[in-house]
């Protein structure tokens, strides 16, 4: 999408301002990853007890789809009408399912950062596993080979350099959600903090 086309998109969800450009957000370095050497290990309380390792080939013959939606930082910055690319988290999570009463995922990166989020979250028809932005591959800044993309989720609940996916029964806080941040962070009921919850 054009800067112009941005600049026409559709009212931004609440507390939340149009970002100038999109810079990289992140703590850390960013990890150079190939996409040969990457892999997304599905494990915890599997149905069945195993562990699932998907690597980009694998990816590759799963079905893809375009979403586009804003990403959202907690922090009020905004970057809308991003087109993002990629397999949808349910198809991962068909592949590699819970067990039952296991709602809870822990997501990790490459190199450190977590994220907490529910298996319903995951399976919303607008998240993705994704490896695109704009018909162009992800930079490694914004998240190659892979990131997980949660449009109706704050930015912080979507790995970028996503490497691991661990099912639970209870929550387990990942990097915000263990510094005060809200434990669900659905952006349209501005749920920011974890006082909130
Ligand atoms: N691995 C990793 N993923 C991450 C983060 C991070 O620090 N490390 N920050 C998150 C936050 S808070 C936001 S808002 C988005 C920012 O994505 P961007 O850098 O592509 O704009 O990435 C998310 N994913
Ligand atoms: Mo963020």
């Amino acid at each position: 999408m054009t800067e112009a086309a941005r600049h026409d998109s559709p009212a931004l969800p609440p507390g939340q301002r149009r970002a100038p450009t999109w810079q990289a957000s992140h703590y850390g370095k960013v990890p150079l990853i190939s996409a040969d050497r990457w892999t997304l290990r599905v494990g915890g309380c599997t149905d069945g007890g195993g562990v699932t390792v998907l690597d980009h080939a694998m990816l590759s013959d799963l079905p893809r789809v375009e979403v586009e939606a804003g990403l959202h930082c907690v922090d009020r910055r905004s970057i809308p009408g991003l087109r993002w690319g990629g397999v949808p988290m349910a198809e991962i999570v068909a592949l590699a399912p819970p067990e039952p009463g296991a709602a809870h995922v822990l997501l990790a990166a490459a190199r450190g950062f977590s994220s907490a989020v529910l298996v319903e979250d995951l399976v919303h028809p607008d998240a993705l596993l994704a490896t695109h932005v704009d018909g162009e591959p992800l930079t490694p800044e914004h998240g190659w080979p892979a990131r997980v993309v949660l449009p109706h989720l704050y930015g912080f609940k979507g790995p970028k350099w996503v490497a691991e996916l661990t099912y639970h029964h209870v929550a387990v806080p990942g990097y915000w959600e263990s510094h005060g941040y809200h434990p669900r962070g659905r952006v349209a009921l501005e749920e920011r903090w974890a006082h909130q919850a």
